[in-house]
């Protein structure tokens, strides 16, 4: 008989790798790059702020803010009538599992509303972002323009 010894070695490479599910012990966490934001424009105390986000496991951005603004906001854009139009998600952003959620100019973004102080390039925004299932994340954004991305090749200059 030498089933019965396979048998053993497969259950046992079974059970080393259940632990953690997907390999990692940590908990489940949103992984987040790339935080940029805008300069606000002059005179105004507003502007968008960009970033990606990637789960392991489906979650949903809920909500956001900033020591730095008094409210942020998730928008979204899209062409209403021939004119960019934006949107608050009030229901949040739904993170799929195992995709990266682009916030990028032209679409989805976080928008500071009330900012304390006009934000100009080299400047920090503190951003915290709160999600259905995983812990807050707290990321520092940079405060530039946002890198070219898909839905922005006209309005894309070569600044960054
Ligand atoms: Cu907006």
């Amino acid at each position: 008989m030498t089933r019965a010894p396979i048998l053993a070695a497969a259950l046992l490479t079974l059970a080393a790798c259940s632990p953690g599910g997907s390999g990692s012990g940590e908990a489940a966490t949103v992984q987040v790059a790339g935080a940029v934001c805008r300069p606000t424009p002059v005179g105004r105390q507003m502007t968008g702020c960009y970033l990606t986000l990637t789960t392991a496991t489906a979650d949903r951005l809920v909500s956001a803010s900033s020591p730095d603004a008094n409210m942020v906001q998730i928008h979204e854009s899209r062409i209403e009538s021939g004119m960019m139009m934006m949107n608050e998600l009030r229901e949040g952003l739904a993170l799929p599992a195992g995709e990266t959620v682009a916030l990028a100019p032209g679409g989805n973004h976080l928008m500071l509303l009330g900012v304390n102080e006009p934000l100009v390039a080299g400047d920090t925004v503190a951003l915290t972002l709160t999600f259905a299932t995983s812990a807050p994340v707290e990321v520092t954004a940079t405060v530039g323009q946002p890198a070219a991305s898909e839905y922005d090749h006209a309005a894309a200059p070569a600044a960054h």
